[in-house]
């Protein structure tokens, strides 16, 4: 585990070519090369999982104040992160116009503009844009920016109340899988009322820990019940002839999933990366030397081709400089496998295959089972790292029944599980007293438990945590 992680999590993604957030604005970087290529492997993955059920629209960046400002709740919990659009060249806008923070207000009246009959829906449309808030917290690259870069935010409707908490249930489905693909572990609760989506029921929640011990949201997912449907006036008629509103959710992550492969998955010597989203899945390092280069590269470019033909992605490096120091670069850049092949190896019949996420070498012949035998390994490789990353986790949440542990453990970098009766005061007291924050319910208590701080029947086990 890296000692100083926000140093390491900083100096990392300037290093492997990621993110470069010397930006002249606060909070907005430069996606990098190789980021960029990381960012768009993940999300091919959502697209992917999205793509099942939902579909695909884009919507424009600006939204009228007029609409922005017509739910009363969300408003008040946005109106301190809009930036503002207020002219056209020099002349003024007849109209503010927001940078959206999010899309709710750009959308429903869309929505209140298609649907007319139950026949309408449900609907299930995403989109993937940037999204801009003007957080006053402390920004942090990927982790808290101003400019989002890859919201990725989906918005259903629905004829019935049960049909939204089935969507509700399909999302946190979709983005376990999602995660899943990365390693990533994840605590799902649902978030305390004071921490809920402002306009919406309820808010659930994917929490990761990140190696200093605090937690990142890594994604959420609203039902907003009838709320917007009522602000934006979406109705449809009904089988029975009557007109009802609609029911809403909305679910979003951001490029804080890419924070959460780097953060979880990194070491010392640098990234991890899961094969699914790493640029390479195989480095190949030829070991060259003035007698039998030919050969080697020969070889080397045949077994890249070979690999791709079986849909890996494979680069060799065959720049001028010593084996050393290809070895060091490729580790940081967390490339899952590397293959090192000299005269020797060729001679040999063999190649060394290093796996990024354990280190150890090994022996592979250069016969018809090398494919197979890579894809092996990384799938191997893959295993290892989800394995570890949910062991980290399920090592530091622990479980307390005595408030005044609650500090202690969290500062030696754990999130607690606590028992509580769900009361929205006792919960605020609790924050009050402890200084951390209540992530939220995460399952049912146990039959008899006490609450932590009330001693009344506890309904939950709850988690608290220092969170980014
Ligand atoms: C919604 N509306 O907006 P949410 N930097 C990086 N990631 C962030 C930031 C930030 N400043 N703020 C939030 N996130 C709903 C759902 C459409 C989609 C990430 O929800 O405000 C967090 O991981 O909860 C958060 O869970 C996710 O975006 C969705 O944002």
């Amino acid at each position: 585990m890296v000692e100083n992680f926000s140093e390491w999590f900083h100096d990392i993604l300037e290093q492997a070519n990621i993110t470069d957030s010397r930006y002249p604005i606060k909070g907005m970087a430069i996606w990098m090369p190789y980021g960029f290529k990381i960012r768009k492997y993940m999300l091919e993955r959502i697209k992917e999982l999205l793509d099942k059920d939902h579909e695909e629209v884009l919507f424009p960046l600006l939204v009228p104040e007029s609409e922005l400002a017509k739910e009363g709740e969300h408003v008040k919990g946005f109106e301190e992160e809009v930036y503002w659009v207020t002219k056209g060249g020099k002349n003024d806008l007849n109209e503010k116009l927001a940078l959206r923070p999010t899309s709710e207000t750009a959308i429903y009246p869309m929505y209140a503009l298609w649907i007319r009959s139950h026949i309408d829906l449900p609907i299930k449309y995403y989109q993937v844009v940037n999204t801009f808030r003007y957080e006053t917290k402390h920004t942090r690259p990927l982790i808290r920016v101003r400019e989002i870069t890859t919201f990725k935010e989906a918005h259903t409707a629905h004829a019935t109340k049960g049909e939204s908490d089935e969507q509700i249930q399909d999302f946190i489905e979709i983005y376990k899988e999602f995660l899943d693909s990365f390693g990533i572990p994840y605590m799902i609760s649902k978030r305390p009322s004071w921490d809920t989506f402002p306009g919406a029921d309820y808010t659930m929640a994917f929490d990761t820990i990140m190696p200093d011990g605090k937690t990142l949201q890594i994604g959420t997912i609203h039902n907003l019940g009838q709320t917007f449907a009522k602000t934006f006036d979406i109705t449809f008629e009904d089988k029975d002839g009557e007109h009802k509103y609609i029911y809403q959710t909305c679910a979003g992550l951001s490029d804080r999933v890419v924070a959460s492969i780097i953060g979880i998955h990194g070491d010392e010597k640098g990234l991890r990366l899961p094969p699914l989203v790493s640029p390479n899945q195989v480095t190949i390092i030829p070991i060259l030397f003035k007698k039998g280069k030919e050969e080697v590269m020969a070889k080397c470019l045949e077994i890249k081709e070979d690999l791709e033909n079986a849909g890996l992605r494979v680069n060799i490096d065959d720049r001028d400089i010593r084996p050393g120091k290809k070895f060091f670069d490729w580790e940081l850049k967390g490339t899952p496998l590397k293959l090192e092949i000299g005269p020797r190896d060729l001679e040999n019949n063999i190649t060394i295959a290093m796996r990024r996420d354990e280190g150890e070498k090994i022996e592979l012949t250069l016969d018809d089972n090398l494919v197979d035998n890579v894809k092996d390994l990384l799938d191997k490789s893959y295993e290892n790292l989800k394995k570890s990353a949910w062991d980290f986790q399920k090592e530091h949440v622990k479980f307390t029944e005595d408030i005044n542990e609650i500090a202690e453990l969290i500062e030696a970098g754990n999130v607690v599980a606590f028992n509580w009766c769900g009361d929205d005061e006792c919960g605020k007291e609790i924050e009050e007293k402890t200084g951390y924050d209540i992530l939220g319910i995460h399952e049912d208590a146990e039959e008899g438990a006490k609450c932590i701080l009330s001693g009344d029947d506890a309904k939950y086990l709850a988690l608290i945590a220092k969170t980014y």
